[in-house]
């Protein structure tokens, strides 16, 4: 049939793993202060969970990815380079990398760029897409951590597929909300489900 698939990819805690990036720079910046181990990590928001913590820390944990090269060096999380290259190599389907940047702008938006270049080869810079807001973006599919994805526009066209992290994987969906456990899980059977 004709018809294309559209995935849009997240990139942090989906490709990118800014958990784990964030908790090594946090501990090793302020190595007196207490931290939270991703174990247990709750809500999508690490600086809301750390100024929990203690007043003081939401703003140490910010100051963590608003530092330069917090994003460039995040270390790919396993088999999603992978998962998204044999994706777009595969017939009518188009991936888009759809991430937002802090408000934050000296490096999170250019090293969000570069990181695609170092692990994805400069061609495929073609398939970012920088937003703060998803809902405005159209796609089949959108696989993201983030539970709650809002913006101004209500009825998106995606699904969300929500990708399963260490501060998500508690949370009960509801109905018929579905994730993806991992790169190792099924992705090929989720975007086939939403083929014509
Ligand atoms: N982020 C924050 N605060 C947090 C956790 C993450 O500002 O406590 C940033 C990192 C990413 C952005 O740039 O929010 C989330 O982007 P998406 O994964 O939703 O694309």
């Amino acid at each position: 049939s004709g018809k294309r698939l559209r995935v849009l990819v997240d990139m942090d805690g989906v490709l990118a793993d800014f958990e784990g990036g964030f908790l090594k720079k946090y501990r090793a910046r302020y190595p007196e202060d207490p931290f939270i181990t991703l174990q247990d990590r709750r809500g999508f928001w690490v600086s809301t969970q750390y100024g929990q913590l203690r007043s003081d820390l939401c703003e140490k944990a910010i100051s963590i990815w608003e530092s330069k090269d917090f994003f460039m060096e995040l270390e790919p999380l396993p088999g999603g380079v992978e998962a998204v290259r044999e994706m777009a190599q595969m017939e009518n389907t188009d991936v888009f990398l759809c991430t937002s940047p802090i408000n934050h702008i000296q490096h999170c938006p250019y090293e969000k760029y570069a990181w695609v270049e170092k692990h994805f080869g400069h061609d495929f810079l073609e398939q970012v897409i920088l937003t703060r807001d998803k809902t405005v973006i159209s796609g089949d599919i959108l696989i993201d951590d983030k539970p709650d994805i809002l913006g101004v526009e209500p009825a998106p066209t995606w699904e969300h597929i929500l990708f399963t992290a260490c501060h998500n994987k508690h949370l009960s969906l509801s109905p018929p909300q579905r994730r993806l456990l991992s790169w190792a899980d099924d992705w090929k059977a989720i975007l086939d489900s939403r083929r014509q």
